[in-house]
């Protein structure tokens, strides 16, 4: 526990505090809805959530976890789970959310390489356990948290909780070999978090369906700004994202008013319930997605079912939370072949810089987006050359010190300043010496009006040249590796054309919901037809 002597007059700008204000203003309203174990909706009140926080902060203070430590979450979003992470906020500690049904490997590699104080899970959810010796616990509303070990390192720890202090750590996929830890302080994701509310994306009277798994900071950031905001989270069951009818369902009767998440969450139920997708509109008013492109074709679909439904596009990477929010236009013009992302959240700049690192103003020219912002991480855990290239000095004035993140991502103004992304630099494939940009494919192909997603991949061939591999979605009959080549032949360079048409039902998804390339690439090479 905390020294009594050091313990802070003036709490810290924390993520616990940001999100647990509105129990001084509407202490009885819902802050979290999520589904009773016994079927139901069930309502934690700001009170509630503020009451289980308490408890358990000081649970884990009794346990001896400090400030700095980690703690592993292994959960799908909930009130608990929730009050969890705030806790940890409370306390310190830095909290590491996972996926219940992480790979053990993974679970077991993020544990070695954060050497966390504790473990947490659900109580009575099989959830996965490192094999370590790690203190493993589990949480829940009525017995709050119970542990089998001590937290305790014994190591003589800080004394107060600081707003620059790290917050969480989200691993992401990690393109490259072993996963990498974002670091997040509270300062930079609150600044994101306060970025938000000034682009005013949600009000105190939304109730926020949040479908993200808790691992992704989609979820993190649907939690905290609803909760900030005085609003209400609905934490979706992930089992109901597979299940149109049932999201619908749970969707209606929890009284959404927003859903948020990726695009790909839309596809089902577009395909299989377009009604029950139009009766949401009595209640549902916006939508959010992160994370990926929505198709113009699904989007198009959906405002056809629900006529004026806010769309807003937030785009951005888990190192500096996100970096811009742009409302879809209402309606989308017929001609629109890609959607803005905005120009940067309110307190964020973004430059566009060619590969020399001069400015991009030119529209339309593609630049590398560089991100100036009070959001940015502290770095990757325990990987300070992957930070380094990462976190660089601002490239028009490296003597200041002042850091910006290069994103890696590419994108181009048109001549009203706003930005379009057109790719990741490192998805920049050449084909016979030509520089493809593969989202162009895709955008051509999604044009098709049988095809309803479509994402096109550079493979190598058997003869070990890269070649195009285009997977389509196309529900409806008609979309034929000819029309589809020929509809490219039309509008781009021979060497566009995709060599290789996969038709499939629907695209394998990874476990944050986006289109998942590993496992088309192994559809490729299984489908040697
Ligand atoms: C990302 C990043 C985004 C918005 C990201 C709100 C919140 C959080 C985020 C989610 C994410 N259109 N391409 C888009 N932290 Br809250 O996906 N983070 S990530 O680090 O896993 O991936 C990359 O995904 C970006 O660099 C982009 O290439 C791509 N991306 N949002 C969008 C997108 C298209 N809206």
């Amino acid at each position: 526990m905390a020294d009594e002597r050091f313990v802070p007059r003036f709490p810290a700008d924390t993520l616990d505090a940001f999100a647990l204000a509105p129990v001084s203003t509407t202490p009885d309203k819902p802050a979290v809805v999520e589904a009773g174990a016994a079927g139901g909706v069930v309502s934690v009140s700001y009170r509630e959530l503020a009451q289980r926080v308490e408890e358990y902060a000081k649970q884990l203070g009794a346990a001896g976890v400090r400030i700095g430590d980690r703690v592993v979450v292994a959960s799908h979003t909930s009130a608990s789970a929730i009050a969890v992470l705030l806790a940890c906020a409370r306390v310190g500690a830095v909290f590491i959310p996972v996926d219940p049904d992480i790979p053990a490997l993974r679970l077991d590699s993020i544990v070695e390489a954060t050497g966390p104080a504790l473990v947490l899970r659900p109580a009575g959810v099989a959830a996965r356990t490192p094999s370590g010796d790690t203190p493993l616990g589990t949480f829940d509303a009525e017995d709050g948290i119970a542990l089998d070990g001590v937290a305790d390192s014994g190591r003589p720890g800080r004394r107060t909780v600081v707003g620059g202090d790290p917050a969480y750590i989200i691993f992401t996929s990690g393109t490259t070999g072993r996963p990498k830890g974002v670091v997040m302080s509270h300062h930079a994701a609150l600044a994101f978090y306060r970025g938000t509310q000034r682009f005013g994306a949600l009000a105190p009277d939304d109730r926020v369906a949040s479908t993200s798994p808790l691992a992704f900071d989609v979820a993190l950031f649907d939690i905290c700004v609803s909760l900030g905001t005085g609003a209400t989270l609905i934490a979706v069951p992930r089992a109901h994202l597979s299940f149109p009818r049932r999201l619908l369902g749970f969707l209606r009767d929890t009284g959404a008013t927003v859903v948020h998440g990726v695009p790909s969450l839309w596809r089902p139920l577009l395909r299989h319930e377009p009604e029950g997708v139009a009766a949401l509109g009595e209640r549902l008013r916006g939508i959010l997605f992160a994370g990926e492109n929505f198709p113009l074709a699904e989007l198009r679909r959906l405002r056809t079912l629900l006529p004026h439904l806010r769309v807003v596009n937030a785009f951005g990477a888990t190192e500096t939370v996100a970096c811009s929010f742009s409302e879809v236009p209402d309606p989308l013009p017929e001609t629109a072949e890609a959607l803005s992302i905005g120009r940067g959240y309110p307190g964020a700049e973004i430059l566009l810089l060619d590969e020399a690192g001069l400015p991009v103003d030119e529209p339309g020219v593609a630049g590398e987006m560089y991100i100036r912002c009070p959001s940015l991480f502290s770095g990757y855990w325990d990987d300070p050359e992957a930070t380094r290239a990462a976190l660089v000095p601002d490239p028009l004035e490296p003597r200041s010190g002042q850091l910006v993140y290069r994103s890696g991502d590419l994108a181009h103004r048109d001549p009203s300043g706003e930005l379009y992304f057109c790719g990741r630099a490192d998805s920049m494939v050449k084909i016979r010496g030509n520089r493809i940009e593969l989202g162009e494919v895709e955008r051509r192909l999604a044009e098709h009006p049988g095809v309803s997603a479509a994402l096109v991949l550079a493979l190598d061939g058997p003869d070990g040249e890269a070649a195009l591999t285009a997977f389509v979605v196309a529900p409806a009959p008609g979309a034929t590796p000819a029309e589809l080549a020929e509809l490219c032949r039309r509008s781009m360079p021979v060497y566009m054309i995709p060599k290789r048409f996969l038709f499939l039902d629907e695209l394998p998804l990874n476990a944050n919901g986006k289109a998942d390339r590993k496992a088309l690439t192994a559809l490729a090479e299984a489908d040697v037809s």
